[in-house]
Parts: C-alpha cells; sequence; structure tokens
C-alpha cells in the first residue's frame, strides 16, 4: 500500500484539510491525467481553476461539445482517457453527444460534469439545472458513475479510467454532485483513498488455437486481403502491424482513419483499387475495422459474387458475427494478436499469387494516373480536385502535420487525393459522419502531439464548432484552417423550389468571408481563390505555427449531394427534386 505522500508527492501536514474539489485533481494526477477540456460554470468553474494552479492543462471551450470531441480523439491519440468537464444539465448534455461520438468510435473518454443536489433532483422541485444526469448518460455510454462522499473521490476516479481503457474503449460518464465538491475530510485520510489504476488496459492475448485457425484461412487464399482500421491505428501497434502486412505479402485497404499506418505509397497498399479488392478478394482479414456501414456490413454488390472468408482481430468478442460469418475470430488486444500470428507465420511464408497483386496493382496504377492530371489544375474558382491537389502536396512535404477533415464532398475528396505517411495523423468524422467535430478535434492535436494541424473543412461542416477559432487564437495553437467554401451544404446551387424569399436549405450566404472570423481574434486570415494562392497562404502558415484561417473560395456548382454516399439518401416516389 502506497503511503499518502508517495500517492500526491508531499505528506499533509497533521490536521490539514482537502475537499471534494482537491482530491478530484489528485486522483486525476496520480493517474497521469494533466489536461481537462472544458467549459466553467456553476458548480465546476473552482475545479477548472484549481486544477490549473495545481498544475494541469485547463483549456476553457466555446461549447462543451467542442471540448467532448477535444476530449475523444485526445484518447484516441494518447491511449488514455480524454476529460471532458461541463456544468450541469445544459452543458452536460452539450458534452454528451462527445461523448456517445466517443463511445461509437471506440475512443477513451471521461466526462465529468457537476450535477445539482440529489434530494431537490430526485423529487423533481425544480432545482438550478435540474436533471437525473446519471440516468440520461448511461445508455449513451461505456459506463457511468456517480460519486456522493468525497471518500469515494479516488475509487470513482479509478472505475472511470478502468472502464474507459479496458477491452474495447469508450466513454464514461463521472457524476459529481456539488455538494460533493465542498466536501471537507482530513488531508492525510482523503490521500490515503486515492487509487493508482494498475495496468489499466491489460493485455487481452489471443487464444492459440485462434491463431492456428486464422493462418488455415489465411494460407488457403488465392486473393487476400487486409483492411486496417482505425482500431489497429489506436493500438499503437505500428511496427509489428508493418512487419505483417510486409511478411504477409497482402493487399492492404486503410480505412479512413488508419490512412499512414503504413504509408498510402506502400506498394502493397491497394486504397486506390478499393472496389476490384472488396469484390474479387477470397479471403479477408480485418485489423481493428468493424464490418459497420462503411464496409456495406460486409454483403451485398460491394463485396462481388465470390465465396468470401474472413479473419477478424478484434477485442471485442461481440463483434464477431455481427454482420456475416467470421470464419476465424481472433479476440485479443491487436499488438498482441498481430504478434502471435507473426509468430505463426514462421521464418518463411508463401507470398500471394503474383496474379492477384498484379491486378491490383494494376488497378491502383490505373486510378492514380486517372486522378494525377485533374489535381493540377489551376482553375478559379477552386474545384475540390484543384485544392486538394496542392494541400496534397503539403502533406507530402509535411508528413508529421496532422490532418484534420469534414464536410461531404471536402471529407469525401480529401480522404482519396490526400496520401498520408504516417500513423494517426488522419482525424476525420468517424463511424457517425459527425459534423462539428473540427475544431475540438484540431486543438486536441495541437495539444497533445505539438504538432501542427491542417483541418480541412467543408463551410457548413466547420460552422459547427466555428467559435473555437478564439479558443485557437487565445491558446495560440499551430493550426491552419481551410475553410472550403462553396456556399452551401454539398453545393451552393439549390434554389428555394416554392419561389419565396427564404434561401434554399442546403444554400449560405454567398461570397462568405470566413478569414475574417480568424481576424477578429489576432489571428491570420487569408482569402484564396486559386489552388497557388492556396499552397503559398497554408505553406506560410505551418512555417510560422500562427492561427490562421483560409478561406478557399470553391466553384458553388462543385460536388454532388452528399459526395460519396448520396445513395443513403432516401427518395420520395411522389416529388422530384
Ligand atoms: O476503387 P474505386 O474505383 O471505387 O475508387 C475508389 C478508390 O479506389 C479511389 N481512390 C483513389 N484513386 C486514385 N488515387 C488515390 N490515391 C485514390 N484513393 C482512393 O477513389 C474511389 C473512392 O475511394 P474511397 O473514398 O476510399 O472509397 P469510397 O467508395 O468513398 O468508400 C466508401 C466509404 C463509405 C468508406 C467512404 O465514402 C467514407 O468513408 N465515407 C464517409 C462519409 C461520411 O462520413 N460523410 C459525412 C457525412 S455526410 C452528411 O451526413 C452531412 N451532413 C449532415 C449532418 C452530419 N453529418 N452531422 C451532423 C451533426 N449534422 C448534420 C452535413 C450537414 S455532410 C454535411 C455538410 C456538408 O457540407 P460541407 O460544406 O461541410 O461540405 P461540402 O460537401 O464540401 O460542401
Ligand atoms: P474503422 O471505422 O476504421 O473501420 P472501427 O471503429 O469500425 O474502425 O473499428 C475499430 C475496432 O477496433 C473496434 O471494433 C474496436 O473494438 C477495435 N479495437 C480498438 N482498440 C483495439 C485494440 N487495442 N485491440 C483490438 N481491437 C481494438
Ligand atoms: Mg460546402
Amino acid at each position: 500500500m502506497a503511503t499518502a505522500a508517495e500517492k500526491t508527492g508531499a505528506a499533509p501536514e497533521a490536521g490539514a484539510l482537502t475537499d471534494g474539489f482537491h482530491l478530484v485533481i489528485d486522483a486525476l494526477k496520480l493517474n497521469d491525467i494533466t489536461t481537462i477540456y472544458g467549459v466553467p460554470g456553476i458548480p465546476i468553474t473552482d475545479l477548472g481553476r484549481f486544477a490549473q494552479a495545481a498544475g494541469m492543462r485547463v483549456l476553457s471551450f466555446r461549447h462543451e461539445q467542442n471540448a467532448g470531441y477535444a476530449a475523444a480523439i485526445a484518447g484516441y491519440l494518447t491511449q488514455k482517457p480524454g476529460v471532458c468537464l461541463t456544468v450541469s444539465a445544459p452543458g452536460f448534455l452539450n458534452g454528451l453527444t462527445a461523448l456517445a461520438h466517443a463511445t461509437t468510435n471506440c475512443f477513451p473518454m471521461i466526462l465529468i460534469s457537476g450535477s445539482s443536489e440529489r434530494e431537490i433532483v430526485d423529487l423533481q422541485q425544480g432545482d438550478y439545472e435540474e436533471m437525473d444526469q446519471l440516468a440520461v448518460a448511461k445508455p449513451l455510454c461505456k459506463a457511468a458513475f456517480r460519486v456522493l462522499h468525497a471518500q469515494d473521490i479516488g475509487i470513482g476516479v479509478a472505475r472511470a479510467i478502468r472502464a474507459a481503457v479496458s477491452g474495447r474503449p469508450g466513454g464514461v460518464y463521472l457524476d459529481l454532485p456539488a455538494k460533493l465538491l465542498g466536501q471537507a475530510m482530513d488531508a492525510a485520510a482523503g490521500a490515503k483513498t486515492l487509487v493508482k489504476v494498475i495496468d489499466p488496459a491489460p493485455r487481452q492475448i489471443p487464444a492459440p488455437d485462434s491463431i492456428a485457425r486464422a493462418l488455415d484461412v489465411l494460407k488457403s487464399a488465392k486473393r487476400p486481403l487486409i483492411i486496417l482500421g482505425k482500431g489497429a491505428a489506436y493500438a499503437q501497434a505500428d511496427d509489428a502491424i508493418k512487419a505483417l502486412v510486409e511478411k504477409s505479402g497482402m493487399p492492404f485497404l486503410p480505412m479512413s482513419m488508419a490512412k499512414g499506418l503504413l504509408p498510402d505509397t506502400h506498394p502493397q497498399c491497394a486504397g486506390a483499387a478499393r472496389s476490384l479488392v472488396l469484390q474479387d478478394s477470397d479471403v479477408v482479414m480485418l485489423i481493428g475495422a468493424r464490418l459497420n456501414w462503411l464496409l456495406s456490413h460486409g454483403k451485398g454488390k460491394t463485396w462481388g459474387k465470390g465465396p468470401k472468408k474472413f479473419v477478424h482481430i478484434d477485442i471485442e468478442p461481440k463483434e464477431m458475427d455481427s454482420n456475416v460469418e467470421i470464419a476465424a475470430p481472433v479476440v485479443g488486444d491487436i499488438a498482441s494478436c498481430v504478434s502471435a500470428l507473426l509468430d505463426g507465420m514462421g521464418g518463411r511464408w508463401q507470398a500471394p499469387p503474383a496474379e492477384w497483386t498484379e491486378a491490383v496493382k494494376a488497378k491502383r496504377d490505373e486510378n492514380v494516373a486517372k486522378m494525377a492530371p485533374r489535381l493540377r489544375n489551376n482553375n478559379i474558382p477552386m474545384d475540390y480536385q484543384g485544392a486538394l491537389g496542392a494541400l496534397r502536396t503539403i502533406i507530402q512535404q509535411r508528413p508529421d502535420a496532422i490532418l484534420v477533415n469534414e464536410g461531404a464532398n471536402t471529407l469525401d475528396f480529401a480522404r482519396s487525393i490526400i496520401d498520408m505517411y504516417q500513423p494517426r495523423k488522419r482525424l476525420d468524422v468517424g463511424t457517425w459522419g459527425v459534423m462539428g467535430v473540427g475544431m475540438g478535434t484540431a486543438i486536441a492535436a495541437a495539444v497533445v502531439t505539438g504538432k501542427p494541424v491542417l483541418a480541412v473543412e467543408g463551410d457548413s461542416a466547420f460552422g459547427f464548432s466555428g467559435m473555437e477559432v478564439e479558443t485557437i487564437c487565445r491558446y495560440n495553437l499551430p493550426v491552419c484552417v481551410v475553410v472550403f467554401n462553396n456556399g452551401g451544404i454539398y453545393r451552393g446551387t439549390d434554389v428555394n423550389p416554392s419561389g419565396g424569399a427564404d434561401a434554399a436549405t442546403t444554400v449560405f450566404v454567398k461570397g462568405a468571408r470566413y478569414d475574417k472570423m480568424m481576424e477578429a481574434f489576432g489571428g491570420v486570415g487569408v482569402n484564396a481563390t486559386s489552388p497557388d494562392e492556396l499552397s503559398r497562404a497554408v505553406n506560410t502558415a505551418m512555417d510560422s505555427g500562427k492561427p490562421t484561417l483560409i478561406n478557399a473560395v470553391i466553384d458553388e456548382k462543385a460536388g454532388t449531394e452528399s459526395g460519396r454516399i448520396g445513395n443513403l439518401n432516401p427518395q420520395s416516389v411522389v416529388a422530384k427534386k
């Protein structure tokens, strides 16, 4: 048992008091959680102040949802839960979307919200910001806890950390009633209640027979494929995954946020032959990717006519057979599973038939060659290809920069046009395709990595979190935001079908100047009308590290409804667009 002094760094004086505020801070620090993303207010204003005084980094946002998205992506990047701190009811609800997003994406995060007095809330007597937050949070996260006594704070924080990072990572809610924060207790006794979480995400070793089965299935393949998902990127087993892919000789397809785990320019990368490899492969090994909508549930047209066998590596046993039969489930943590597979492959592994790898290469080369000339245009107004062609070169020259990306066309074109070279450098809308993650993600990425961030944003997408440019300026973060301004959601050309004076539902103010928003807070604003101008402005921003927003003027006719997922829109049989 560690002594109080070992746990907190200093022995409290005899007779000294501590309280709920300080026990929360001590519990987080003891577990190496040193950053909080939040919005102050009753009852947690002092918690933020005291945390800052205690040496934590406390980043105040303009809206809890953005603070929550920051915490979620910090969890993804660091494997430690990102912490978001909010006030009660409305602040809590604002943070809840991000908590649900973290859970959906398997990112470890803890939402800590202050709450009103239990006695009044439970009798529904109309307290200030009254809400039964624990009950509301429960169905939307992995675990939810409430602490009522100061001496239980250590255990509460420990449970939250362990629940967030162990097994399949996810979001955890921790409810701290106002009264708890003010509860005082003897400081030495309080220090003894703190818990250092030992081995918060224990390794989960796969069963040896599951590895043998997976190797048998892989050996039987004539046209194998490896799909890497963001779980593989999260696992930080980069060298082992690269070794497995290279030893197998199999083509690999990165999901959006797994791009860069191996470079998109790697000879085995099949990103530019996506349709072909999904349709024609006979054995598919999924590593940290789910067969959800992004992979057409593992069936149907996308997957071709021939029979498929799946090998699935995931830490969550329930994920197996979620959509189709899995011939070889491998349940365990990715680092352990991949290293067991590597061991099992031995010194000699038969490369896949050249007929297959050559077919994949030919398709890839064809698609790359088709795209290349479009990326070199210097059209005014810009189209997506011209503008993204410029940004593609910038990421090629600055491979350690982080790319944040959201929008519809802005997202879909950027995903295929901008090659990634390093793991965990592409951060986007994730499993829900959610708009609004942009600025929170950019801020956390800059804070936790210290690297320059390039946020490529549709004008609609940016609007969801745009006020956080003030936060970027306030903390002087090296974030360059490029707003792809085509004057609307998907396109800027819709007209009101009624002929009335209101704008159409998908269009925005014409000729808007988003760059002025950044200037309002002391950052650099640039209006770029050509790929050359865009390229110069981004390079200047990345060199200077100054908060910058570039209004990139995109042709309002460019792009398509919903980008590449227009097929998901239901169609009316009676109305015509
Ligand atoms: O193999 P084939 O031939 O098929 O070709 C493929 C690849 O092989 C090839 N490729 C390449 N070719 C050459 N070279 C290279 N390097 C290369 N790489 C690939 O290219 C094709 C395509 O490849 P890709 O992209 O890999 O494959 P594909 O088929 O697209 O993959 C399928 C998917 C499903 C995996 C993929 O499309 C995907 O990941 N999609 C994610 C889509 C997504 O999440 N979209 C966001 C949501 S859309 C909508 O919901 C929006 N809303 C509503 C809303 C949301 N979302 N959230 C909230 C809180 N409220 C409302 C809103 C409001 S979007 C939106 C705003 C939109 O407006 P903006 O102004 O922001 O944006 P603009 O549209 O720009 O105006
Ligand atoms: P993508 O959207 O990139 O396809 P998903 O979010 O669908 O990725 O899938 C990620 C998967 O990775 C989840 O099923 C999750 O359980 C799994 N996962 C996350 N971390 C690990 C890990 N360390 N070991 C094994 N599986 C993991
Ligand atoms: Mg747009």
